[in-house]
């Protein structure tokens, strides 16, 4: 049977109604897009119902299949609802517009292709486990689980979490950062920095070579939250009551997605500046140098400058003091030595106590 690729319709919980590629196979559409990746398990970017699959053994289940071409109802998914139902189809339109937004920015502004550069497909399988207030990146399928959410949080497929989780992908393919100490927290800042690019860049429609310098809130999580608060403040991580704001000796001893914080403050800095004259979340006391403040180069250099570092120069075991050293090779490489984007790399890291 000739497959064709066809644009669907689907209500997603976070973004209205979204237009996302799909597969006509006969008569029976498939929740595939064959345009962005090829091969992987299921020939294209599919979205799979894990039907309640444990978290502790994931199992991908089967493609999402329709007979006509609109899916989901754009609602939270009722626990104990079926899982294929237009409400249960809502999490997989979410998972496939977070997949096609992260995909489209890292080909569209860096080149890069699907999570191992080479655009071997990948898939994500939604309604994992019950009340399943987590996503997360499987390094043996190198695909994603997505949960319903419980307590705390709605669905979790939103753009930024969905970038977050791809990008653990493309780390894993690239320097692999341990999951432990320093590097654990440099992996996890580095699938922050992923969710939010994706959200700047899908937020200003999607398209062109460049990520806006604007549009993206620095926090993790504020879509998918149940109680209002995110769940990550970049540019002040200290504000979840358990990541530092600075780098120090102890840092490797926390739970990586509080020692990611620093590193998430520093790209904060190297985007955005940090200005005292905006209150004291926006700048840093270990800039010494006057006015308490740096200039940032916006997100599309700094994320050019953090790609580059992390999939090219950063290995299993970098560590802060490493990741500075890279990042001002990588800003050098890319802008020039003695540029003021090399520059801003030092000033950032200095923000956060690293080198001077
Ligand atoms: N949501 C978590 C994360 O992606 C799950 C995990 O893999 N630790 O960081
Ligand atoms: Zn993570």
């Amino acid at each position: 049977e000739a497959l064709q690729t066809v644009v669907g319709s689907g209500k997603s919980q976070y973004n209205g109604t979204v237009p996302i590629n799909t597969t006509l196979s006969g008569s029976t559409y498939q929740m595939k897009d064959a345009t962005r990746g090829v091969g992987g398990t299921f020939g294209g970017m599919a979205i799979t119902n894990a039907n309640h699959a444990p978290e502790s053994n994931p199992t991908p289940g089967t493609i999402y299949t329709n007979s006509t071409n609109t899916w989901g109802d754009g609602l939270q998914y009722v626990s104990g609802g079926s899982t294929t139902s237009a409400n249960g189809q809502t999490a997989a339109v979410n998972a496939l517009w977070g997949l096609m937004n992260t995909y489209d920015t890292m080909k569209n502004t860096l080149g890069w292709q699907s999570l191992d550069g080479n655009n071997t497909a990948t898939y994500i399988a939604v309604h994992v486990d019950n009340n399943y207030d987590n996503a997360f990146f499987d390094p043996n399928c190198k695909c994603m689980y997505i949960g319903d959410g419980g307590s705390s949080f709605n669905n979790l497929g939103s753009i930024d979490v969905i970038g977050h989780e791809m990008g653990h992908g493309v780390i894993d393919a690239t320097s692999n950062l341990t999951y432990s100490g320093e590097s654990g927290g440099l992996n996890e800042s580095g699938a922050d920095i992923a969710g939010e690019m994706t959200e700047a860049y899908a937020r200003a429609g999607g398209t062109g070579s460049v990520i806006p310098a604007t549009g993206n809130d620095w926090v993790m999580g504020q879509e998918i939250s149940k109680s209002g608060q995110p769940l990550r403040w970049m540019y002040k991580p200290s504000k979840d009551g358990s990541s530092p704001n600075a780098w120090s000796s102890t840092l490797k001893n926390l739970n990586v997605h509080y020692s990611s914080g620093p590193n998430n403050r520093m790209f904060y800095f190297l985007s955005q500046g940090s200005n005292a004259s905006s209150g004291s979340d926006y700048y840093s006391s270990y800039l010494t140098k006057q006015p308490l403040a740096m200039t940032g180069v916006g997100n599309d250099k700094a994320y050019r400058i953090w790609f580059k570092a992390v999939t090219t120069k950063f290995t299993s075991s970098t560590n802060y003091a490493d990741a500075r050293t890279k990042m001002i090779a990588s800003a050098e490489e890319l802008y020039g030595v003695g540029s003021k984007e090399a520059t801003a790399v030092k000033r950032a890291y200095a923000a956060i106590n690293v080198g001077t």
